[in-house]
């Protein structure tokens, strides 16, 4: 099935993209925005929205339509399959399939500030109505912070006895993030520790499958709750038992 962007009437290949250029905001810059847009590929590009956001720097967005169509039959993702269950359900298979506490410990490591994403997983009050792990029974969450070098990662896994370590990258830039987690992987497997753990990368540009080409078990990207991540933990440690 081939499909195409919609905006006002189906297959009319509508999309909208913003983007910042180091220029003043004139219409000069709006007619550059405008070429740019078009140089992308887009059809009758209109400026929709033009702003000054710092000197000698505008910001736009742009409306318009383009050519392409993906056949959606032929996409293959990688995804977690499992079902999230409720944090009720989480906590009974905890008590009756585990019958002990489960010990998380997670952090946004190396360079990365960070902390919004793995508070959201992690901290009590968690996100979006949505309960995060240390309101678990039957979770030990131990949250690191950010900026947590993966060597102090791994001694206060070790430390803590941890079953599962979450990994919080949100800065892409040169591909930092994949250096942190491939190095991650490394150490832990030089510690003899890599198949003992369940290892789980997240982040607004990590997918499952980035993360199992890395040598993870899962990767959570935008809109993960901590049930998901709780049901795929604990559903891998009583599948490992
Ligand atoms: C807030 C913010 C900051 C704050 C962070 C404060 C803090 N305490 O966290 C500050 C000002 C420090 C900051 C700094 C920088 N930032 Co910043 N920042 C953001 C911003 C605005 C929001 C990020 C956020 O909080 N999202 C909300 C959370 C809830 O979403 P999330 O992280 O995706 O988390 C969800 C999932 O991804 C997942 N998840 C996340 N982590 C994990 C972990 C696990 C284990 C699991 C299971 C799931 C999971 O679950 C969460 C809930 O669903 C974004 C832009 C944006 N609007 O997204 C830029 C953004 C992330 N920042 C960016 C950049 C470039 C930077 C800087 C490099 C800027 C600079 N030149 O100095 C620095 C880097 C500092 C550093 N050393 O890391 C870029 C990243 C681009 C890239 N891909 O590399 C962004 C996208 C802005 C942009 N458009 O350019 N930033």
């Amino acid at each position: 099935m081939k499909i195409k962007p919609y905006g006002d009437t189906l297959n009319d290949g509508k999309v909208q993209v913003s983007f910042t250029l180091p220029i003043e905001k004139n219409q000069k810059g709006v007619a550059a925005a405008k070429e740019f847009a078009k140089s992308m590929g887009m059809i009758d590009p209109s400026v929709v929205h033009a702003e000054s956001i710092e000197n000698g720097f505008s910001f736009y967005i742009v409306y318009g339509s383009i050519v392409h169509s993906v056949d959606y039959d032929k996409i293959h993702v990688e995804e977690i399959t499992t079902k999230s269950l409720s944090r009720k359900e989480i906590e009974s298979l905890i008590e009756n399939e585990l019958g002990r506490d489960v010990v998380f410990v997670g952090a946004s490591t190396g360079t990365d500030a960070h902390t919004v994403g793995i508070d959201a997983i992690m901290n009590m009050k968690g996100f979006a109505g949505h309960y995060g792990l240390e309101r678990y029974k039957g979770i030990q969450a131990y949250n690191l912070g950010s900026q947590v070098l993966n060597e102090d990662f791994v001694r206060i896994a070790l430390e803590k006895k941890a079953d599962v370590l979450l990994v919080s990258q949100t800065v892409t830039q040169k591909d930092v993030h994949l250096k942190n987690l491939v190095e991650l992987v490394e150490l832990l497997e030089a510690e003899g520790l890599r198949d003992k753990i369940i290892l789980i990368a997240g982040g607004a540009r990590i997918t499952h499958e980035l993360a199992k080409e890395l040598g993870y078990d899962a990767g959570f990207g935008p809109g993960s709750f901590a049930e998901d991540v709780a049901t795929f933990a604990i559903t891998e440690l009583i599948n490992k038992k």
